[in-house]
């Protein structure tokens, strides 16, 4: 089983800040900052709780069985699908790219990441309902949410050889950069925990993959699971979060605060997937386990990012 490493917040230098107010008064005025949004969080969690782990689906679907087991799945559009989301979505990327060109410093996520709205995008809303639908995605995750689901919102995203040099430096022949725990993260949402990329351009060990540590969706309590997610949804003052007490001071977005020799951080590196493979282009996972991705060495990756709600 494995402990999430916690980063030694109050230590690292992009957490420092000039010492002007009392220790007792910042982790004042972060409690009564964090203690709301908390309670709010933790009351929305409690409806829903943890996904269930050991559900069948009427098919008996081996994919639900592998995202109980590990968290995360590989799959693959059907070939006539893939090329309609293709045909939906080139000028999108293109334009993304484009803008990456233009941008003469580090990007920003949103400069990569852009939501294609459904009133201009109806078609490729269609076909992705459609492959998802193919490829059992709906069935795995009425079972394993309990509740069905259907696609609230679809992001394109560009990473490339060259944002990535800009904002990591160098990549090594593991796929990684410097800091190899850097942007190891668990998303913030809290409902519903299931998310799809679709790689829509070729995707191997070169490109980018997204990686997933297995196992580790299932190893948070409530407690530090809704911590760190409030701690990324409420984004504190550096001073107010630092002075948060221990068991708050946690954050969704641990990796790069990290010195990546912890033992906890070595232990997971070890085991971390690297998802792709030949032919596969979804990764279909439970977002409270450690991920990330789109670390290019060359070339560029195009993904489709599905997120969901309730039906
Ligand atoms: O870029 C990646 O592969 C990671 C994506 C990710 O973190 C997410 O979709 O939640
Ligand atoms: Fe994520």
């Amino acid at each position: 089983m494995f402990v999430l490493p916690n980063p030694d917040y109050r230590r690292h230098p992009k957490f420092a800040f000039p010492d002007e107010s009392s220790e007792a008064s910042r982790e004042a005025d972060g409690l009564s900052l964090f203690l709301p949004a908390f309670t709010r969080s933790y009351e929305s969690w409690l409806k829903v709780g943890y996904p269930d782990y050991g559900s069948d689906t009427p098919s008996g679907q081996p994919v639900l069985d592998e995202i109980q087991r590990d968290g995360v799945a590989l799959l693959t559009v059907p070939a006539e699908l893939k090329a309609r989301m293709a045909d939906a979505t080139a000028a999108t990327f293109a334009g993304i790219e484009e803008s990456i060109r233009a941008f003469a410093g580090r990007p920003k996520f949103r400069h990569m990441n852009v939501m294609f709205e459904r009133s201009e995008h109806g078609p490729l809303y269609k076909v992705v309902n459609q492959a998802l639908d193919a490829i059992g995605v709906y069935e795995v995750a009425r079972g394993y949410l309990r509740t069905p689901v259907k696609i609230r919102k679809l992001f394109a995203q560009v990473n490339n050889q060259d944002e990535t040099a800009r904002r990591y430096g160098p990549i090594d022949d593991d796929g990684l950069p410097a800091l190899k725990t850097d942007y190891w993260h668990i998303d913030s949402d809290v409902w519903p925990c299931l998310k799809v990329l679709i790689y829509m351009s070729e995707v191997g060990p070169e490109q980018g993959p997204m990686r997933y540590v297995p196992g580790t969706h299932k190893v948070l309590t409530s407690f530090e699971l809704i911590a760190r997610k409030t701690n990324d949804t409420l984004k504190l003052p550096v001073p107010l979060f630092v002075s948060l007490p221990d068991a708050f001071r946690v954050h969704a977005l641990f990796g790069p605060y990290l010195n990546g020799d912890e033992p906890e951080a070595l232990a997971m590196l070890s085991k971390e997937r690297v998802l792709c493979g030949p032919g596969k282009d979804v990764v279909l996972f439970d977002n409270n386990g450690v991920h990330r991705g789109g670390f290019v060495r060359s070339g560029s990756r195009h993904i489709i990012q599905c997120l969901f709600e309730p039906a």
